[in-house]
């Protein structure tokens, strides 16, 4: 009996956290419910290959795309629910894993109901291994593949290398026609919910984001014979361009707006040498397009500044962006209306300061996304975690959405 336009889909909550936990052994930390699977990886490649087998026992059909983004299909159009399953380097066991697995069980569901028709998918590289929501970014054509495939990850490993290990699971492009709308279900990754003990965030908008790569080039030299003001020391100039722009950034910024240097790397590195060479990421975040862009200009200017000043040379990597989106009003009313009948009361509206493939998938078809807390607000840290209890709430907000955007109800 198909499931009628505003009750649930019928989930089953130990079948949805056994998956859960069955995606966490891929890549397990060994250190409190922590994951090791960044895209590409082995581990990141056996949980595909799993998230893939589950998707057939469901009755969708699996598919894998060029760049690694893993599909369970229904047939003809669905609604398409999802994340990713790759994690950061240090990753929580829930980010991204519960949106998948919870689509999982909602498209399983349904079809063992006799409808909606869901689909699922898991997206390669949204931790940005290589750029930022790789995956999702390529699928909806924010950039193309060529383009991708020349991004290298940290360790300068170029994407095309990367991807060429899951080739053999490739089966085809998957087209964004056959989808009505994508919902995703994540973790909240903040203090909010957590803090004021609600269950549940319906998101309104989706934050902006700059990403790029300094590097300043100074001279190495011999950290006991070479006399301070005689140095050009490349990890004094990251000092002083991170004060110089702490400061300049104070009139420009709102209390939600947030920046991070979050990767540094010294040549050649020792404890005996002066720096001759520091690489470094400048990534920022607001929900404001002109902000984002006055923040680049005051970036680039302090960098050539302290470049001039201290006798350095200053070269930037490639700029990747994606700018701030808003949720569709007809998904995001659908979440909003279950989550007034699962947690009523302890539901709210409220931004999402973490980016996420709704963003990209956004630029093809209507998108809403909602949130469960986080235990401290913690995220991409291995101590990540949500209590069973809220888990199992936002799957249910999430299956009350599918019946209430089912197109082909009658009622
Ligand atoms: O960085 C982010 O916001 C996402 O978790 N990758
Ligand atoms: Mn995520
Ligand atoms: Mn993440």
């Amino acid at each position: 009996m198909q499931s009628e336009k505003g009750d649930a889909v019928k989930v089953d909550p130990k079948r949805f956290l056994a998956d859960l936990h069955q995606l966490r052994s891929f890549g397990a930390s060994g250190i409190g419910k922590g994951v090791v699977r960044p895209a590409y990886s082995q581990a990141d490649m056996d949980a595909r290959a799993w998230l893939m087998e589950r998707f057939e026992a469901a009755g969708l059909r699996a598919a894998v795309d060029a760049m690694g983004n893993t599909f369970g299909l229904a047939e003809g159009e669905s609604l398409l629910m999802g994340s990713h399953s790759d994690s950061q380097p240090e990753g929580g066991w829930l980010d991204g894993a519960l949106g998948v697995i919870a689509a999982l069980e909602v498209a399983r569901a349904a079809k063992e109901a006799g409808g909606p028709a869901i689909s699922v998918v898991s997206f390669q590289d949204e931790e940005g291994r290589f750029g930022v929501t790789t995956g999702s970014a390529v699928w909806s054509g924010q950039m193309n593949l060529a383009q991708a495939d020349g991004l290298t990850d940290h360790a300068g490993v170029p994407l095309a290398q990367a991807r060429r290990a899951m080739a053999g699971m490739v089966t085809g492009e998957v087209d964004p026609g056959r989808f009505s709308g994508f919902v995703e279900l994540h973790i909240e990754q903040g203090p909010t919910l957590d803090r004021s003990g609600e269950q549940i965030g319906v998101v309104t908008d989706i934050v902006g984001i700059r990403d790029m790569k300094i590097t300043f080039e100074g001279q190495q030299n011999h950290a006991g014979t070479t006399p301070m003001h005689l140095r050009r020391d490349a990890f004094q100039a990251v000092s002083a361009f991170n004060t110089a722009l702490n400061d300049r950034f104070r009139n420009v910024v709102t209390p939600t707006t947030v920046w991070t240097i979050g990767h540094v790397t010294l040549h050649p590195n020792a404890s005996s040498i002066v720096p001759g060479r520091a690489r470094f990421s400048m990534q920022w975040r607001d929900g404001d397009s002109e902000r984002l862009d006055r923040m680049e200009g005051i970036i680039r200017e302090t960098a050539l500044q302290v470049a001039d000043d201290m006798g350095l040379t200053l070269d930037y990597g490639p700029m990747l962006g994606l700018e701030p989106v808003a949720m569709d009003p007809r998904l995001r009313g659908a979440l909003e209306q279950g989550a007034a009948r699962v947690a009523p009361g302890l539901w709210r509206n409220m931004p999402s300061g973490a980016l996420h493939d709704a963003t990209n998938v956004s630029r093809l078809m209507p998108v809403a996304m909602l949130f469960v807390p986080s235990i401290n607000g913690i995220s991409h840290a291995f101590e990540e975690d949500t209590d069973e209890v809220d888990l199992v709430a936002g799957l249910e907000v999430l299956a009350h959405a599918a019946a209430a955007l089912d197109q082909t109800s009658t009622r």
